[in-house]
C-alpha cells in the first residue's frame, strides 16, 4: 500500500516511495554514476559564485551552470564524456509516476552537506514544460520550500525523507522551491550524513 499525497494542484508526495533495500541499491548505482561522472561544483552565471550544491547527471543530457549560464549538455563540463546511462530503477520510477508518455532525458544528481541549501528558483531551462519534474530523496531529511509561479507568493513547507518521491506538473510545473536546509544525522542510509536529490526530466519537446 503506497500513500500518495496530493499536497497542493500538481504536486503529488509518496512518502517511502522506494523502499530500504531499493535506496541502498540506488545509491550503490549513483556511486557507479559518480565514478564515471564525478561531482563538480557548479557556478552562478556571470558572478561565478559557486553553488553549496555538488552535481552530476546521468541520462542522454545533463544540467550544468557557469559564467557563461545556466544549460543542459550531452557532456560532463570538466571530463568531456557523456554522462552515465540512468540507472533502471530511475526509468521505473518515472513510468510509475510521471503519468507522460515519454522517458524521461536528463537527471540531475545534486548532493547536499549539512551545510548546503539551493535558493529558491524556477526550473525553466527545459524546452517542454508540458512534461512533469519528478524528484526522489535519499539521506538525511531536507526541509523544501514550495510557492507559486510568482517570486512573492506564500510558500509551504514540506520534509522530504529519504526513499520519498515528489511530482511537479501542471500549474505546479513553474513554482519556485528551494531546500531551506539539511537535517544532519536523520538517516543513516549514507554512511558519510548528507543528502542526494535527484531529479528526473524532460528537456526537449517529444
Ligand atoms: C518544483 N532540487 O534540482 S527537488 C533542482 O531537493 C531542485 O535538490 C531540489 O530544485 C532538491 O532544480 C528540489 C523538488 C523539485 C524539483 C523540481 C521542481 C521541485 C520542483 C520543478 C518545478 C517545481
Ligand atoms: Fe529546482
Amino acid at each position: 500500500m503506497m500513500t500518495r499525497l496530493v499536497v497542493a494542484p500538481g504536486i503529488v508526495h509518496w512518502p517511502g516511495y522506494l523502499a530500504p533495500d531499493e535506496q541502498a541499491a540506488l545509491v550503490a548505482d549513483l556511486r557507479e554514476v559518480a565514478r564515471l561522472a564525478p561531482f563538480f561544483q557548479p557556478r552562478m552565471p556571470k558572478t561565478g559564485t559557486p553553488f553549496s550544491v555538488r552535481m552530476t547527471n546521468c541520462g542522454a543530457l545533463g544540467w550544468v551552470s557557469d559564467e557563461a549560464g545556466y544549460r543542459y549538455q550531452p557532456l560532463h563540463p570538466a571530463s568531456g564524456a557523456p554522462w552515465p546511462p540512468m540507472p533502471a530503477v530511475l526509468a521505473r520510477a518515472w513510468k510509475d509516476l510521471a503519468a507522460y508518455p515519454h522517458p524521461p532525458q536528463a537527471c540531475l544528481v545534486n548532493f547536499y552537506e549539512a551545510s548546503a541549501k539551493m535558493g529558491l528558483h524556477q526550473d525553466r531551462d527545459e524546452q517542454d514544460f508540458d512534461a512533469p519534474v519528478v524528484s526522489l530523496s535519499l539521506g538525511d531529511t531536507a526541509v523544501f520550500r514550495i510557492g507559486g509561479t510568482q517570486r512573492g507568493a506564500k510558500t509551504m513547507s514540506l520534509k522530504l525523507a529519504s526513499g520519498d518521491a515528489l511530482l511537479f506538473g501542471g500549474e505546479a510545473r513553474l513554482a519556485y522551491h528551494g531546500i531551506d536546509r539539511i537535517l544532519a544525522g536523520s538517516s543513516a542510509l549514507l554512511p558519510q550524513g548528507g543528502r542526494i536529490n535527484l531529479t528526473l526530466r524532460r528537456v526537449t519537446k517529444p
